[in-house]
C-alpha cells in the first residue's frame, strides 16, 4: 500500500505534503492526520523550511473525515482518539501553508483548507461542510472559521443544509486566496510557497503570527502585539539587509538571522 501522506520537495525550501488515499477520496483518517501532524510539526521547526504547500489529487483534497472510521464509535473512543490535538498541531504550523485544491474540499477537508494561510483553488473545486447530512456537525472548526470567513448568513446556509458550493463563490466569499484553472493549482502554490521562501524567515513568521493571533484577540491589543513584532524585527541581520540593499539599489541577501 502506498504512503497515506506523501513529501515532496519541488524547489529549495519549499515542501510538498500530499495527501494520498485515492481510493476514498482522501478521506481524512487517524492515520493521514497523524501523519499530517507529524510533518507539518517536523517541517515547522526545521530551519530550511520556508514553506509549505498541502495538497491532495485531482478528484480531491479531501472529502472529509474518514465515515467508515468513525460510524460506529462512542462518545468516549472519539474522546480518546484525539482528532482535536492532531488538528491543533496542524493549525501550529509556524511555517506558511498554502492549501492547493482541487476536485473536493469537504467537512473536515474543507476544515484542514481553512487551518492554511493560503488557499490556492482549481476553478472546479467544490467545498461544503456537509457533515449534517450523516447526523454530525463540523467538528475541526467548520461553524467558527467558515462563519469567521464568509458572515454568518453564507455560513449558516451552508453548515445548516450542507450543500456545497464552487471556487467562484468561495472566492467571492473570501475563503479562496486564489482560482486559476485546475491544471494549474499545484504549479501556482508551489510559485506562490517560492516566492514567500525567497523572503526573510523571520519577518514571514512574525508576519503570519500576527495576523492569526491578532483575529482572535480585540483590535487593541493585535494592534499592539503588530507593534511589537515589527519592533523586534529591527533586530534582526535581515531588517538591515533588506533596508540597506533598498538604499543601495542591489538585490538583498538574506540569512534567515
Ligand atoms: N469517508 C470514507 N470514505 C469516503 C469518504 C469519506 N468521507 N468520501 C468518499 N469515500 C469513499 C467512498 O465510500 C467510495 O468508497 P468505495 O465505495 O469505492 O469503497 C470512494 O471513496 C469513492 O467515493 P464515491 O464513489 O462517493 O465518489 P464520487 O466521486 O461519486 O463522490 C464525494 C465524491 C466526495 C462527493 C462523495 O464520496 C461524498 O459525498 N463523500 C462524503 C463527504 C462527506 O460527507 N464529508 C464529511 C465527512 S464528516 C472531528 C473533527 C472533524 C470531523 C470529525 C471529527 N473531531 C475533532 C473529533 C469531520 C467530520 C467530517 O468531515
Amino acid at each position: 500500500m502506498a504512503d497515506p501522506v506523501l513529501l515532496e520537495r519541488p524547489a529549495e525550501g519549499v515542501w510538498l505534503v500530499r495527501i494520498n488515499r485515492p481510493e476514498a477520496r482522501n478521506a481524512l483518517n487517524l492515520e493521514v492526520r497523524k501523519l499530517l501532524a507529524r510533518h507539518l510539526g517536523d517541517l515547522g521547526e526545521d530551519t530550511t523550511t520556508r514553506a509549505i504547500v498541502l495538497t491532495g489529487n485531482d478528484k480531491s483534497f479531501a472529502a472529509g473525515a474518514d465515515i467508515k472510521e468513525m460510524a460506529e464509535a462512542g462518545t468516549i473512543e472519539m474522546l480518546q482518539r484525539g482528532i482535536h490535538r492532531l488538528w491543533r498541531a496542524i493549525a501550529a504550523c509556524p511555517k506558511p501553508v498554502i492549501a492547493a485544491v482541487n476536485g473536493y474540499a469537504l467537512g473536515g477537508g474543507c476544515e484542514l483548507a481553512m487551518t492554511c494561510d493560503i488557499i490556492i483553488a482549481g476553478e472546479s473545486a467544490m467545498f461544503g461542510q456537509p457533515e449534517v447530512k450523516i447526523g454530525i456537525i463540523p467538528g475541526g472548526g467548520g461553524t467558527q472559521r467558515l462563519t469567521r470567513v464568509a458572515g454568518k448568513f453564507k455560513a449558516m446556509k451552508y453548515v445548516l443544509t450542507g450543500e456545497l458550493f464552487g471556487a467562484r463563490e468561495a472566492f467571492e466569499m473570501g475563503l479562496v486566496s486564489e482560482v486559476v484553472p485546475d491544471a494549474g493549482v499545484e504549479k501556482r502554490a508551489v510559485e506562490l510557497a517560492l516566492l514567500i521562501a525567497a523572503l526573510p524567515p523571520l519577518a514571514v513568521q512574525l508576519a503570519k503570527e500576527a495576523v492569526l493571533a491578532g483575529m482572535d484577540a480585540p483590535l487593541t491589543s493585535a494592534l499592539a502585539l503588530e507593534a511589537k513584532s515589527l519592533q523586534i524585527l529591527f533586530s534582526s541581520q535581515d531588517q538591515k539587509e533588506g533596508m540597506r540593499a533598498f538604499i543601495e539599489k542591489r538585490k538583498p541577501k538574506f540569512s534567515g538571522r
